[in-house]
């Protein structure tokens, strides 16, 4: 038996109930360009997160690199952003022509420090895209105050954070915009997907005729746009894993209370700070060893000698990735606490399934 744990493992229906979900799609032959089931899953996620629209999307990236390019912002304008991510939230700026100015992290919580954006914003400055890292909520209200203080406009890159609510509103609600990733990694999945969250509703009619090569009538293209339409498979499997949302969630909280119960007060190990106001998705497991008896390389390697697979979420960072090395505002260096983070995290496995044995069974390896 292959006991091997991977960092995650994609939640899914039973057979039955997927087959169940696309069996339509064999009557019908739509499978694609907006069909029912596109439909169907758009209108039960606005109203799971409580928004006014969403526009859902192939996957994740693409929704985020079309909501920056919705808000038209000039070429060459600065968008305060965090390197403390996945590739895509800093390529997403730059695929629209924008320049990535960054500002350093929250230690306790791993999101953009609030208290250093202001320093960044210059005549220049057009927008922030701050990112709810691991499904930590950021300082949306000073987020909030400083964009209508400078008349800057905010995406928030919420890929970890569906689900997630912050005094009872989902972050799918802050911002100019909000994207969710579905992809097959994440606490709800469409195997690849992501979806745009907004209220402003011009953008309905502008994000779906963008993510539709720009055509806007049988004979009329308006704008230079792109393919990247959700297809019914995707939906479907999206409408089958919103059915057992509430399921997966407290499944991974049982994990994370494992963990948190095995490793919280180890001296020099630092787990993520526990949020007021946040009801959280329980969406990844980080842990800093800062000063720990062991490096965070050396646990990487003795658990991966244990057949465990642990990851380096999030190292390096997007502004000493090799193809930022000559953008003005690159270097690790600018932004310390993020790449003292970066050198000392690890994201240990989580999903639902993962069996509080083998969480043990990681916790051991961890501390002996
Ligand atoms: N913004 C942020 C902050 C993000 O983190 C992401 C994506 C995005 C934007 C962009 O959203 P998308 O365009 O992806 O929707 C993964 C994911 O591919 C990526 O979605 C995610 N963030 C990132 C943090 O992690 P990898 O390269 O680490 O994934 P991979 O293929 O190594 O998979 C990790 C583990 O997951 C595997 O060891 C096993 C498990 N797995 C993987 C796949 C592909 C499954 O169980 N089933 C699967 O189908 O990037």
């Amino acid at each position: 038996m292959n006991d091997n744990i991977l960092v995650t493992r994609s939640s899914m229906p039973s057979y039955e109930e997927y087959c169940e979900e696309i069996k339509e799609l064999w009557d019908s032959h739509w499978l694609t360009n907006m069909g029912n089931k596109h439909q169907l899953l758009q209108q039960e996620l606005e109203e799971f997160l409580g928004i006014e629209h969403v526009v859902l999307y192939t996957n994740g990236h693409l929704a985020l690199e079309n909501s920056i390019a919705a808000l038209n912002l000039p070429k060459g304008g600065e968008v305060i952003t965090t390197p403390f991510t996945f590739a895509s939230t800093t390529h997403a700026i730059v695929r629209n022509g924008l320049v990535p100015v960054f500002c350093d992290i929250r230690e306790d919580v791993f999101t953009i420090d609030v208290d250093k954006i202001e320093e960044l914003i210059t005549p220049n400055t057009v927008a922030i895209v701050p990112v709810h890292v691991y499904g930590n909520v950021c300082d949306v209200e000073k987020i909030d105050y400083l964009s209508k203080k400078y008349g800057i406009k905010v995406i928030y890159d919420a890929a970890h954070s569906f689900g997630v609510k912050y005094k009872g509103i989902s972050t799918a609600c802050f911002g100019d915009a909000a994207m969710f990733s579905f992809h097959a990694t994440k606490v709800f999945n469409t195997i690849e997907g992501g979806c745009v969250c907004f209220k402003n509703d011009s953008w309905v009619k502008l994000l779906n005729d963008m993510k539709n090569f720009g055509i806007i009538g049988p004979e009329t293209v308006e704008y230079v746009g792109g393919n990247a339409k959700m297809n019914e498979f995707q939906a479907a499997m999206g409408i089958c894993n919103l059915r057992h949302l509430g399921e997966e969630i407290r499944k991974r909280k049982t994990v994370v209370e494992k963990y948190r119960s095995r490793l919280e007060g180890v001296d020099g190990i630092r787990l993520s700070a526990i949020q007021e106001d946040v009801e959280s998705n329980y969406a990844y497991f980080p842990v800093v060893f800062d000063g720990y008896k062991y490096t965070r390389n050396e646990i990487f390697e003795k658990l991966a000698k244990a057949g465990i697979g642990a990851r380096k979420y999030f190292y390096p960072l997007t502004n000493s990735f090799d193809c930022y090395r000559n953008y003005p505002t690159a270097g690790a260096e600018r932004t310390p606490i993020a790449q003292h983070i970066a050198l000392r995290v690890l994201t240990l496995p989580l999903y639902a399934d993962l069996s509080l044995k083998d969480v043990d069974r990681i916790c051991d390896v961890i501390l002996t």
